[in-house]
């Protein structure tokens, strides 16, 4: 049987790390003297950093040389930094240790396709990443979803033809790049927002085992 690849988004797939996400960008924004809303923080899933400082600057109004935008990407990231310091794997969003291990004993290839560049010690912290064959995060990307690069280099990475993979995304701009890529792309979240997905799911307790053992026979 042709074997399938699993490839997982970070940010609101495994863990819920918008909310740190969110508190660092709101700080910059009150640092600059605006107000930054969890509604505004929306755009900002899937999206590189770089990108959404840029929306970031255009919410408040506020032009900056480059020498204020590299250091307001430094000062995000440092706060982002230390509120995600203490994650530990209570933070893992719920059944998705269920649904990596399902796939681990089958062994079934996994990587991780997310844009952020700290990936890898979110993995660590929360004790998962032992489950994955590759890790593609922002620092291995030069375009950013909803191009398909990372999803494609993860494929590649695992040795898969696109068409033989499955993406988790939680952002728009993740299942678009799942589908440019040619795969099956699974939304987690809401599904009026997710629409341009194959399947949808609130998040892993919905999906049994039924489901992915016909992703496996595909
Ligand atoms: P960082 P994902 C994305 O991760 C987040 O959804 C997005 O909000 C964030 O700006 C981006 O990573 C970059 O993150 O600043 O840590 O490099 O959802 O693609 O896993
Ligand atoms: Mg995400």
């Amino acid at each position: 049987m042709q074997k399938v690849g699993f490839i997982f988004d970070l940010d609101g797939v495994i863990v819920d790390t918008a909310k740190y996400h969110y508190l660092a960008w709101k700080k910059l924004a009150n640092e600059l003297g605006f107000e930054f809303t969890k509604e505004q923080n929306e755009l900002f899933k899937g999206v590189s950093r770089k990108r959404c400082l840029e929306i970031l600057l255009d919410i408040g109004n506020v032009t900056a040389t480059q020498k204020e935008f590299d250091t307001w990407m430094i000062d995000k990231n440092v706060d982002y930094l230390a509120y995600i310091e203490n994650m530990d794997a209570s933070e893992i969003l719920p059944d998705v240790p269920r649904v990596l291990a399902y796939l681990k004993e089958r062994n079934i290839p996994i990587a991780l396709g997310s844009a952020s560049k700290n990936a890898l010690p979110i993995l660590e912290k929360v004790k998962l990443l032992h489950y994955f064959d590759s890790i593609v995060d922002g620092n291995n990307v030069t375009k950013a979803k909803p191009d398909p690069e990372v999803f494609l280099i993860a494929a590649a990475n695992l040795n898969q033809n696109p068409k033989d993979c499955v993406v988790f995304e939680d952002a728009v701009a993740g299942i678009q790049a799942a589908n440019s890529a040619g795969m099956i792309s699974i939304g987690i979240g809401d599904a009026k927002v997710l629409a341009e997905a194959k399947f949808n799911f609130n998040d892993f307790t919905e999906m049994d085992s039924n489901f992915i053992d016909g992703l496996l026979r595909k």
